[in-house]
């Protein structure tokens, strides 16, 4: 077998800019702000930097609305400073990778405006426009649009334009129309864009729901769904007709030929284990990885992201298990527990409770970090913040939570249960500021955040945390550490252990003669368990307990309430 892909044993961190890190007072991170931050990078040890969107946009998704790529957001700083990043960062040996939203463009972008322009105008044919359904009558009136696709920003998927009399497709907001990649002209320019920043410096692309870009192009009805209006018509156009062959032409125009180290990730929601072998696979020259859904939808119900239903741990377990086995042989997977359009980690999967809060957030990390594949940290995470103790719907500003509020109101939806979803699963969880030390503000900014801070910053920040032996933060550096020293922890065979425990996580890894074990108790009552004789005499790699024994011996262990060890045999 040729030597496995550099990725393979590299950590990835996410830094949602918007939050970071403030460096003139306006209450907004930039670039600035991550520029002061990037030896807190680099003590942690990551290989790779994944910056989330810093493009000129009107920021109706913060940024996941693009109207210029090739300027960044006067919002965020210049490109000169993102030169400067860029260089700060290899001179420390990490690679920047940056967001690629080519799925859909703002609104405000020039090519849209031109497309907007007229029925005849050259780019009309660069986003997706139809006539409603029946354009003899009230052209514009709900049930009138092209078909009963759903946004996933709440209401009908198309936006009436009331100077050409058509529709245009938006799978998100209406500020984000999609773009139409059966133009080629569409798909070379976004090609170039790629070309003129990998030339400029930038190491790779994290793609946004790079799955969506093929659509079916009968643009018929979804099944429909009784009682609502829009439906979500995932199966028309995720994993589409033409995705393999428009990522295919995009590695191949992009990334052929070009010389180093270069890192895509494929954002691809509701994508399975078969269709990420294929979009993995090194043969087909597609992406590097994947970004999976399943284990992150676990706690939802079937009609919406607000359905909060509760975490089941074993159904958890069970599907990133199943991901582990089903990617063995082929295949390559990225492992995330939270990023900027999910709840805190610790809040969702661990045990936010003070008292098993900092060893269940090591539990979590432990868990994830020894698995095959390449582990994202999202800002925050190795610091172990939680979900923000939201009161009303007020607090939340995010596009997807206000829409969805909106909603409620005007369909006289049940309140309890929406405030319910929102707090659990709403994405400005994850997105409060920072938490860099415990004064008012966390160190994130000297003005006003854009979001309010967390009150948990003044015993949970970064201060308090860093080159403090047993902190989260530590734990997290000497996770990534092991995955640099030791190959096991990158490409070892996975083989599930006691998997139908509902509290005890454990696993064990195996490369040739190294077997390593990973081992969590996801409980808060302590658990003796039988490891069995094979075991005996490993070492004892990382712990989440000061004091355990350095060697395993014959007998039983017992872990505390959310303890997590990884012993090595060799
Ligand atoms: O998200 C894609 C996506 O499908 C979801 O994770 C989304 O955030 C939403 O919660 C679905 O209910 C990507 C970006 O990561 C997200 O921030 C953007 O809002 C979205 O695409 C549009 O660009
Ligand atoms: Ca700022």
């Amino acid at each position: 077998m040729s030597d496995p892909a550099w990725f393979t044993s590299a950590v990835v961190y996410q830094i949602y800019p918007r939050s970071f890190a403030d460096s003139n007072g306006d209450g907004i991170g930039d670039l600035g702000g991550i520029l002061e931050h990037v030896d807190h990078l680099a003590e942690l040890g990551v290989d790779v930097v994944w910056l989330s969107p810093i493009y000129r946009s009107p920021q109706a998704d913060n940024g996941y609305d693009i109207s210029d790529y090739f300027d960044i957001d006067p919002l965020f700083g210049t490109l000169e400073q993102l030169d400067e990043l860029i260089a700060a960062l290899h001179a420390r040996g990490i690679e920047l990778v940056m967001d690629l939203v080519v799925n859909h463009t703002s609104d405000e972008h020039p090519w849209f405006v031109e497309s907007a322009a007229g029925k005849d105008s050259p780019k009309r044919d660069w986003y997706v426009w139809r006539d409603g359904r029946d354009p003899s009558s009230a052209p514009g009136e709900p049930g009138q649009e092209p078909n009963n696709w759903g946004s996933f920003f709440s209401g009908s998927a198309w936006q009436f334009d009331e100077a050409s009399g058509q529709y245009y497709l938006h799978l998100f907001d209406r500020k984000q129309p999609d773009l139409n990649w059966e133009n080629e002209d569409v798909r070379e320019a976004v090609y170039s864009m790629m070309r003129w920043w990998l030339d400029r410096g930038v190491d790779g692309f994290r793609m946004d729901v790079i799955n969506f870009i093929s659509k079916e192009q009968s643009f018929a009805d979804a099944p429909p769904v009784p009682g609502e209006r829009y439906v979500n018509a995932f199966q028309l156009f995720a994993n589409g007709p033409r995705i393999h062959e428009f990522l295919a032409e995009m590695h191949e125009r992009v990334f052929a030929g070009r010389e180093g180290k270069h890192l895509t990730v494929g954002e691809m929601p509701g994508v399975t284990t078969e269709e990420a072998i294929l979009y993995t696979d090194p043969a087909r020259g597609e992406v590097d990885m994947v970004f999976q859904f399943e284990h992150v939808s676990i706690d939802q119900g079937p009609t919406s992201k607000w359905d909060w239903i509760g975490l089941d741990r074993l159904a958890l377990k069970r599907s990133l298990h199943r991901w582990q086995t089903a990617l063995a042989q082929q295949g390559w997977n990225s492992l995330y527990w939270d990023n900027h359009d999910q709840p805190r980690a610790v809040s969702r999967f661990g045990d936010d409770d003070p008292a098993y809060w900092e060893q269940s957030a090591k539990a979590l990390a432990t868990i994830l970090h020894g698995m095959r594949g390449t582990p994202y940290v999202y800002q925050g995470e190795e610091l172990g913040m939680t979900n923000y103790p939201f009161r009303s719907a007020d607090d939340h500003r995010d596009v997807e939570a206000v829409n969805h509020w909106k909603r409620v109101l005007e369909e006289g939806l049940d309140q309890e249960a929406a405030l319910t979803g929102m707090s659990k699963v709403g994405r400005d969880n994850a997105r409060t500021p920072v938490q860099w030390d415990a004064s008012p503000q966390a160190g994130f900014t000297t003005g006003e955040p854009w979001l309010p801070v967390n009150p948990n910053r003044s015993w949970l920040n970064a201060v308090s945390q860093v080159g403090k032996p047993g902190s989260v933060f530590e734990h997290y550096r000497a996770l990534i550490a092991l995955r640099h020293e030791h190959p096991v922890f990158a490409t070892g065979d996975f083989t599930g252990v006691m998997e139908n425990d509902p509290e005890i996580w454990a696993y064990v890894r195996t490369l040739d003669r190294q077997r390593l074990l990973v081992v969590a108790n996801c409980s808060r009552a302590p658990r003796e368990l039988e490891l069995g004789d094979g075991w005996a005499g490993a070492r004892l790699l990382l712990g989440s307990v000061e004091g355990r024994a350095d060697v395993l011996r014959p007998g039983s262990i017992t872990l505390a309430g959310w303890e997590s060890r990884v012993y090595l045999l060799d």
